[in-house]
């Protein structure tokens, strides 16, 4: 089964929200965002701007209705800026006009007075001001403290890591309109129609039901639209409804890259014990997120860096603690991964760590400790169906990592300035959101009466291919052709109350929904078909490739007559289904748990090449064995795979987010901002599926896919890290992420005349 979208997207006929025809009257809007990071408001000045030919209105915090909030976890984020700015970027007007150029002409005249205050930027510095976004919490196993002793090493250390920004291709925007009697229809490229459904709401001061959201597709999301959409859709509504007018606001990338928050960065203090077998008896991590300035998704990331603090590793003492800290960076926010790989990172930092300082391999470290069957992570629940082992293992295996190791070897023996490294990065990513209550799901199914079917979910298309597996699950539970299928835009009018897509969990919730929707259907088509064949026992009628079979046997009755049949007799062919996740829960009180449905695992082989005169490397392979369960469409999954795997290894080597000491970004283009190319990327990404068993709350067996894989990137860090050393022994390990071609020369050469005495 092919991607339903491919044939749309590479002749450009997907329809994006900029490529909606506009209508009359349409204007466009511009977003002034603050020029620094923090100050106070005195007073905003757009009289020059207003004077303008084209220019119809500028729009600030007195034009709210509503509330000027649009916090949604913690109500403590303006949509404009009132008294204060809190980062630079941050909303204080909305110019509208004519043409999206009169309207940028027209902001460069508004002038601002703010008088400039002390910004902070780092989480450590946050922390010891004691500036937090919500309290600080701790996962606990075993004991630590009384386990330290008993440890034969302890290793401690610091890591840090950068944060990252979401580049999806199409940048955040809404085209907002008024329907009749007060109501509003707002396209949005959102991952989340109700967030931005409840923001306009709360901003306007009109109930949710005159909202209408729709989102037909995004150009990528990857978190970044998940929490940061709602900003853009609700100005749009508040200044159509202001205006009366049409108004499309679409942010052109540089606006994008200053105004719109990026993944955490975290920086960690972790301690680690280890017995004379490397086996780890404890570990202790206190994490520092640095949550920029509003909470956004901040609380909910902070708790699966928790989750994730233990790895894919069976730690029997473990302590892990995080801070939610607020700076005067733009509201850092859920990106692929969501807290969980910083957390691993620190994890495998220390493992790195502790490898070099005990001068063995962080192989040996890895492989003794990864989690096994009925093994209990920090939260309660326990692994069930553990793959980790197996991951490791057939990997090991498969790519020959043996053999590569002794290539590695004499590569190195007979170089001098360029070296090899390997590394292996064992995965374990618990499915499902970490809020019990989001895991729902939504599915509206109409068959209509020439027997083609109409879908809408809660899920949001964004690459991922989740229409494509939603298609597949509706075409195999009602056993018809998928060409039968039409999946429509996520709405609100159609779907109320939608879960973001998020979590990886977009399939799983609306596919399972929409089995639920189909299965109902059938039910009621079987006894349709039943009555019709003068059958007794609707049990006994099956629909096989649009064909009805009664007691086995092939009947003449097909898919499009049993339709009709069933509209004669006056049976709904329509069903909306609701699937909420069962098995899950979590206790904050006791922070303990069962809050993922099942986990993901998987394991990655990398080898890279380090230029160390230059500081340069290059990534020679990337091998993973992967635990896709029983994947429905393997090209989706994979392709997910590969997607991942180098926005993960971006993530870890060169993309930077340099601000400077006024918190300013330094880079707003992807000239300045670097992300992997086609020639950075690996020469080689292999994923073999790993042989593995069906998740029951997995949809159809098929594990989710869209988040895991990135933190195979990881890897990429320390297998260059082991070809820096091979270079330069003695070398202080940077764990520093991104590891920057400018840092790893930089750390090549430190201490480097000592290594050569
Ligand atoms: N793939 C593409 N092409 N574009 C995206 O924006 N987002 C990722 C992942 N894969 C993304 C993607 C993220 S962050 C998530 S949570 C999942 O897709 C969401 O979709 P799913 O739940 O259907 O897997
Ligand atoms: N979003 C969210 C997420 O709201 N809750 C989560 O647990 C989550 N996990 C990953 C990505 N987005
Ligand atoms: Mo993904 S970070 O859950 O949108």
């Amino acid at each position: 089964m092919k991607n339903i979208d491919s044939r749309s997207h590479v002749r450009g006929e997907s329809i994006y929200v900029n490529d909606i025809p506009v209508r009359q009257d349409t204007l466009f809007g511009v977003v002034l965002g603050s020029p620094v990071a923090h100050g106070k408001l005195h007073d905003i000045d757009f009289s020059e701007a207003l004077k303008m030919d084209g220019v119809e209105a500028v729009i600030s915090a007195k034009d709210i209705t509503g509330e000027n909030q649009i916090g949604s976890i913690i109500q403590d984020e303006e949509l404009f800026a009132d008294k204060e700015v809190h980062f630079v970027g941050m909303p204080v007007a909305l110019v509208c006009a004519k043409t999206d150029a009169i309207a940028r002409k027209a902001l460069a005249k508004i002038k601002l007075d703010i008088e400039e205050l002390r910004p902070i930027l780092t989480a450590r510095e946050a922390y010891a001001e004691k500036k937090f976004i919500s309290p600080s919490r701790t996962f606990k196993i075993g004991s630590t403290d009384a386990m330290w002793e008993k440890c034969e090493h302890i290793i401690e250390g610091q890591a840090e890591m950068g944060g990252q920004e979401h580049v999806y291709l199409e940048t955040q925007g809404a085209y907002a309109y008024m329907l009749e009697n007060g109501s509003i229809k707002i396209h949005s490229a959102t991952q989340a129609t109700k967030h931005v459904q409840v923001g306009a709401s709360v901003v306007l001061g009109i109930p949710m039901h005159k909202i209408e959201v729709d989102t037909n597709r995004i150009g990528g999301g990857f978190g970044g639209k998940e929490d940061q959409a709602t900003h853009w859709g609700t100005l749009a509504a508040l200044a159509t409804n202001t205006l009366k007018k049409p108004l499309k606001l679409i942010l052109s990338r540089a606006d994008d890259f200053v105004m719109t928050g990026k993944r955490h960065p975290y920086s960690f203090d972790f301690k680690l014990g280890l017995d004379k077998n490397l086996k780890i008896l404890c570990y202790q991590v206190e994490a520092f997120q640095n949550a920029g300035a509003a909470a956004d998704l901040s609380p909910a990331i902070m708790e699966r860096t928790l989750f994730h603090g233990t790895g894919s590793y069976h730690i029997p003492n473990a302590k892990i603690t995080c801070h939610s800290c607020r700076t005067n960076l733009a509201p850092s926010t859920a990106m692929r991964g969501f807290g969980a790989p910083q957390a691993m990172f620190a994890l495998e930092a220390a493992i790195m760590k502790a490898a070099a300082t005990l001068n063995v391999s962080p192989l040996e470290i890895q492989k003794r400790n990864l989690l096994q069957e009925s093994d209990r992570f920090p939260y309660g629940q326990v692994a069930e169906n553990c793959n980790a082992g197996k991951c490791w293992d057939t990997a090991y295996k498969k790519f020959a990592v043996e053999k590569l190791k002794k290539e590695i070897a004499a590569f190195n023996k007979n170089n001098d300035h360029s070296k090899k490294g390997l590394s292996l990065f064992p995965l374990c990513f618990g499915i499902s959101f970490t809020k019990t209550k989001l895991n729902q799901g939504r599915s509206l199914v109409h068959i209509y009466t020439d027997g083609s079917v109409s879908i809408t979910t809660g899920v949001v298309e964004m690459g991922q291919g989740v229409n494509t597996k939603i298609l597949q699950a509706a075409a195999k539970t009602l056993s018809i052709s998928p060409r039968r299928f039409t999946i429509h835009s996520t709405n609100t009018t159609r779907i109320a109350n939608a879960s973001p897509t998020a979590a990886s969990t977009g399939a799983d919730l609306n596919g399972k929904a929409t089995i639920m929707a189909c299965a109902a259907l059938l039910a009621r088509l079987k006894d349709v078909a039943c009555r019709e064949l003068k059958g007794r026992d609707p049990d006994k009628i099956e629909i096989k490739d649009e064909i009805v079979f009664h007691r086995g046997k092939k009947t003449s009755l097909k898919w499009e007559k049993l339709i009709l049949l069933a509209d004669e007799a006056r049976v709904s062919l329509s069903e909306h289904a609701h699937y909420a996740t069962p098995e899950v829960h979590f206790n904050k009180a006791t922070e303990k748990g069962h809050p993922f449905a099942y986990h993901v695992y998987g394991t990655a082989v990398t080898v890279v090449t380090v230029d160390c005169l230059r500081g340069t490397y290059e990534i020679d392979l990337v091998k993973c064995v992967h635990d896709f369960g029983t994947s429905i469409n393997l090209d989706i999954d994979i392709g997910q795979a590969e997607g991942a795997i180098v926005q993960g290894i971006g993530l870890m080597t060169i993309e930077e987010l340099l601000v400077d000491p006024k918190g300013k970004h330094v880079y707003d283009s992807l000239s300045s901002y670097k992300v992997p190319d086609i020639y950075f990327a690996p020469k080689t990404i292999e994923v073999v599926p790993l042989d593995s068993k069906p998740d029951k709350l997995a949809l159809l067996g098929s594990k989710a896919v869209g988040e895991p894989p990135l933190m195979y990137g990881i890897g990429t860090y320390f297998a260059i890290l082991m070809a820096m050393r091979e270079f330069n022994p003695k070398m202080k390990l940077p764990l520093w992420a991104p590891l920057t071609h400018q840092k790893c020369l930089l750390s090549l050469y430190e201490g480097y005349g000592e290594a050569l005495k």
